[in-house]
């Protein structure tokens, strides 16, 4: 299965083609509506209040309804993309984004906004996923989800799956969201932003996908996982956890019922054991603020750079659905792949829950 996006945050569309989904899978234009409202702009007070219809367009690899094996093209027209700090961000490079960078390496200053670097960009990869979700679900009774894992120094006081979509937030635990509120909305009146980390868990995926040395299913779920505009870490199970850990702590034993812990994410030697697939990230504080920095100009002259316009106090807040779609994308990958090369054949020895 291979994704590609296309598109700028300020063009007029965003869109992306999905290669090698097998024919035959049910989908229409309109379940793609709840992942991407769960991901876009302006849904709540406590993100980027950009107004988008985030309306899918499915311009091909879909007949009478269902997948046919050839290309998915998925289109979305962008419908408010003026921002009020259109027109000056293209004279300076905000510290911390990747204007500069983009700049460096193309020479080309694209006024459209972040562009490629947009969180807009996410907007295609959760498109894409609701394909991958569905086939996971319906071939292999695989369930992605995930959850907003830490705000800040905020981490959940209590857990239940039951919260996270009952809030804006994608927090576990619902008497903490007033508190959360409050934070965000202190943070937004103080111009600055702050990181987040989500953690996402893919239960039911069978063992044995994934490669032993090159295409290990960790390192390509890394890989994907750090894609993701402002991501900054990535850990699978304990991940760097694992530091303090002794080996007779960090193994997970098997007994005939199951195994009795997760420490290792649910892969061993870049391939799942059986046990759920779990990853977290850490998405880096918004760099677009209204609290001014030092930086250059594009005629290289010093500047204090302030960024006005629309954007997000935490732009962790919707990066919920976001791990979820990569996780997702990856595993169907591997699932097409393990088939592939092993067929049906199962595992010589017993497998364990
Ligand atoms: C973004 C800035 C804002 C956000 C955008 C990400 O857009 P604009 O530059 O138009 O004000 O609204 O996010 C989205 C539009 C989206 O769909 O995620 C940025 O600088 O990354």
């Amino acid at each position: 299965l291979t994704v590609t996006t296309f598109g700028e945050s300020h063009g007029p569309a965003i869109g992306c083609v999905i290669d090698g989904c097998p024919p035959g899978l049910a989908i229409g234009a309109d379940e793609f509506r709840a992942d991407l409202d769960r991901r876009a702009t302006g849904r709540s007070r406590y993100t980027s209040q950009r107004h988008e219809a985030d309306e899918v367009e499915i311009l091909s690899g879909v007949y009478q309804g269902k997948t046919t094996g050839t290309p998915i093209a998925l289109l979305i027209r962008n419908t408010d993309q003026r921002s009020k700090d259109y027109g000056e961000i293209e004279q300076t490079f905000r510290p911390g984004h990747a204007d500069y960078t983009y700049w460096q390496k193309y020479g080309i200053r694209d006024p459209r906004g972040g562009g490629r670097s947009s969180a807009r960009e996410t907007t295609m990869r959760v498109a894409a996923a609701v394909i991958a979700k569905k086939w996971l679900a319906e071939r292999h009774g695989v369930r992605v989800r995930g959850h907003l894992a830490q705000i800040g120094e905020i981490r959940p006081a209590a857990f239940d799956w039951d919260a996270v979509e009952q809030n804006p937030f994608f927090w576990p635990d619902a008497a903490q969201v007033p508190a959360l509120e409050d934070y965000i909305n202190a943070l937004r009146k103080s111009g600055d932003s702050v990181g987040a980390r989500v953690d996402v868990v893919a239960e039911g995926v069978p063992p044995g996908w994934g490669e032993p040395i090159y295409g290990k299913l960790d390192s390509e779920l890394a890989s994907a996982l750090m894609s993701i505009n402002a991501v900054k870490g990535v850990e699978i199970g304990d991940g760097f956890a694992a530091v303090a850990q002794r080996g007779s702590e960090h193994r997970d034993e098997m007994h005939l019922d199951g195994f009795t812990s997760n420490h290792a994410g649910g892969i061993l030697g870049g391939i799942s054991s059986g046990q759920p697939v779990t990853a977290s990230i850490v998405l880096k504080p918004t760099s677009s603020i209204l609290i001014p920095g030092h930086s250059l100009n594009l005629a290289g002259e010093p500047v204090d750079v302030v960024t006005k316009g629309r954007h997000d106090p935490c732009v962790g807040i919707r990066a919920t659905p976001i791990a979820e779609a990569m996780m997702a994308l990856v595993l169907m990958d591997h699932a097409l792949r393990h088939r592939a090369q092993c067929g049906d054949v199962g595992a010589v020895a017993p497998r364990i829950a």
